[in-house]
This record gives C-alpha cells, structure tokens and sequence, in this order.
C-alpha cells in the first residue's frame, strides 16, 4: 500500500485525556489519512472512536495493526480520537481511562498554520517542543468527543468482528488433515495461604488449554529443544480434545473441573497439514474474550458463536467464500471460533491469548511443525550469535 511517492508518515500515541501531552493528528480538509492503530495495552482490548468522521476498516492484523482510512470531510476544527477498554468479563476490575488524540484540521481554530503541517513526519507531539505551534495553540474550542460503546457492549463488538472479510474470495485449505477442539479458559490453582496465593479460598490463579495450564521451559528455548532434539524439556502429548467433556459455558461448573495440570506439552503436526482449531470458551471461574494468536502465521477465521461448539450445527456457519486472514481471534465470551491454516512453516510456535495476565497463567500451547522434504521447507538453524544462557 505504501510507495516511494506515500505521504509521510506520523506516529501518535493515544494517552489517557488527563495526560501531561496529547498526540496531534493535523489532517488537511478533504485528505483521506491512512491510520494503522495498534493496541499496545497489556491486558485490554479496547473499543476506538474518531468523532464527527467515519472510519473504514481495511485491514486487520496485516502486520499486527488494524488499518483504517479517514477522509477528512468535517467541519474543520478538532476532533478527539477516543479509546476505552472493552471488558467482556463479568465483575472484574479495570482501568476505565478513556485515552485520546485529537485529529485537527490545518486551520481550524486553535489549531495548526500551514506551515506546521508541512513540518517532518513524527514531530505531532503538542509537547515535543519541536512543532512550532502558533501561540494559544491550545486555547481553541474544545475538541468533540466520540461515542464509545459501553465497556461491557458485547454486541457491538461482535457485529464489528464478524463484519471483517476478505476484500475477494479466498482459497480456504481443504481438506482438514489435523483437528484440535481445545478448551481455554480459566482455573484456580491451590495454595498455601501467603503472597502469592490470592485468589478465592487458598487459590492462585491461572488459565489453561485443554486443562493444561502452559509452563515455558526456564533452561532453553523450546525451539532450541526441538532442533538439538533434547529431551527433558517438553513433550508431544498436548490432548487435540478436552480430557473431559463438560457444559463448557455453563456458569455452574463442578469445582473440581477448576483446577488444571501444570505441563510443558506440544502438539505435533507434518509439513503441509492443514490445521483446523476451534477454540472453546470455559466458564470457569469467569468467561471471557480470550484474544488467541498463532506465532508464524495467518489463518482463516470460519466462524465465530456463542455457546458450546456443535459441529453439526456450527459447521454450517463457516464461512469457506471471503472469511478474514487474521493471526489473532477474538473468541466471543462464552463462546467459540474456529480457524483453519496451512502448516508450511516448520518450527514451534505458540498458540496463547494475547492478554498478558492470561498467557503468563497458562494460557497457551505450542505447536511442533514438522520439516517438509526440502532444505527450504526446513527449520533455520540458529544463528551463530544467539545469547546462551549463562551457567548457573
Ligand atoms: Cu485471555
């Protein structure tokens, strides 16, 4: 999308509203700006809203960004650009900060002169000190605030991610050769009273897949592992189906099921299988929307739902025309995805929800993909710099 002749380019952060500085975004009346929004929170997804300006999806994960375009056909004047978090959880705590930037026409009152605008890209800080705003910059009309959905508006956030397809139809890989239906979910682990054992009753949180809660390797990579094929660091027995079949979504769940197995376990698939995974939401302890990502590569989304996942029923739903290449799904809270890839990228990759606190609780898996036949379908050796472990 971008060529020699792309205007330049300017990156911004959007920052809570009582932050010492807010970005600028100086837009030119008529202009279309490309926008590529990346989430850089920890443990949020988050709801974005530009005021007075439709905002047209056209991309979505291409590299690890959602692509928006904005022609800029307001008024002119100044616009906040709106983040907040989407917290699908019931009766968790969060930070309910609404983060903004503010989109501002050349011109517009209190905003910029020309000549600033034509200043080098990334220099649209207000307080950098080094965009020459006229004087009273700030002292313009205040900026219109967007509306945000609600932070529990589910329904919104679905309609948005089911509305995300490919722009043309796409060759979706078939047939299925290697199946995975897992569980992700939460779990509270027992403990002995102290520190680091906060959770309800004597327990310690955590989250799993298939009832395994993922411990990385503390000694050596997992790659590395494969490749020198040392033992003792993980092995291949990652169950493809929950060890127990439950009314996964159900919020009366036996204590007992709430409780995984601490394991470093794989999953092993050949060169060129293709992998069909649905990910099955767990009402344990709380559901939620578990963003899961696969390292190394893309894949088609299917289809989404609620509830437990019936093939019967559900496969009926996928969409095998123009769905969505994506590496990261959202799996409704309380519900299920289904995802489909071609494994031609030899190597380990992690499978794991992409909020921080519930891939360090165990929220993960990994994948082993075979060598293919040629040298090219082979895993890269390391390279003769990677850092070694010091010795303990
Ligand atoms: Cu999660």
């Amino acid at each position: 999308m971008f060529s020699p002749l792309a205007p330049p380019t300017i990156m911004f952060a959007i920052i809570p509203v009582s932050g010492a500085e807010t970005s600028i975004i100086p837009v030119v009346a008529g202009e279309t700006s490309l926008l590529r929004v990346i989430n850089a929170a920890m443990n949020a997804e988050l709801f974005v809203s530009l005021a007075g300006h439709k905002m047209t999806v056209v991309a979505a994960d291409a590299m690890y960004t959602t692509d928006v375009l904005v022609t800029a056909h307001a008024a002119p004047g100044r616009y906040y650009l709106a983040a907040r978090a989407y917290v699908s959880a019931q009766g968790v705590t969060f930070d309910n900060t609404t983060a903004t930037a503010i989109f501002q026409y050349k011109n517009a009152p209190g905003g910029c002169s020309a000549a600033a605008l034509k200043g080098p890209a990334g220099l649209s800080r207000a307080s950098s000190g080094n965009h020459h705003h006229p004087p009273g910059h700030n002292k313009g009309p205040a900026p219109m605030l967007p509306k945000l959905p609600a932070y529990n508006d589910t329904n919104t956030a679905t309609v948005f991610s089911d509305s995300i397809r490919s722009p043309a139809p796409v060759k979706i890989p078939h047939p299925v050769t290697q199946e995975v239906f897992t569980t992700i979910g939460f779990g509270l682990f027992s403990c002995r009273p102290g520190p680091f054992c906060q959770g309800p009753n004597n327990t310690r949180f955590g989250a799993s897949m298939n009832n395994i809660s993922f411990q990385l390797p503390n000694t050596i990579s997992l790659l590395q592992a494969h490749y020198h094929h040392l033992p003792g660091v993980f092995t291949l027995d990652f169950p493809p189906r929950p060890p127990l079949v439950f009314n996964f979504t159900s919020t009366k769940i036996p204590r007992a099921l709430w409780e995984p197995e601490r394991a470093t376990k794989l999953y092993r698939v050949k060169y060129g299988d293709v992998v069909q995974i649905v990910f099955q939401d767990t009402g344990i302890f709380v559901a939620e929307e578990h963003p899961m990502h696969i390292h190394g590569y893309h894949f088609y989304v299917l289809a989404t739902g609620f509830g437990n996942y019936d093939p019967r029923r559900d496969e009926a739903k996928f969409n095998l025309v123009d769905p969505p290449s994506r590496n990261t799904i959202g799996v409704p809270v309380g519900g299920w995805a289904v995802v489909r890839f071609v494994a031609d990228n030899p190597g380990v990759w992690l499978v794991h929800c992409h909020i921080d606190a519930h891939l360090t609780g165990g929220l993960a898996m990994a994948l082993v993909v075979e060598d293919g036949k040629t040298e090219l379908e082979a895993t890269m050796p390391p390279p003769y710099d990677l850092p070694v472990c010091p010795h303990h």
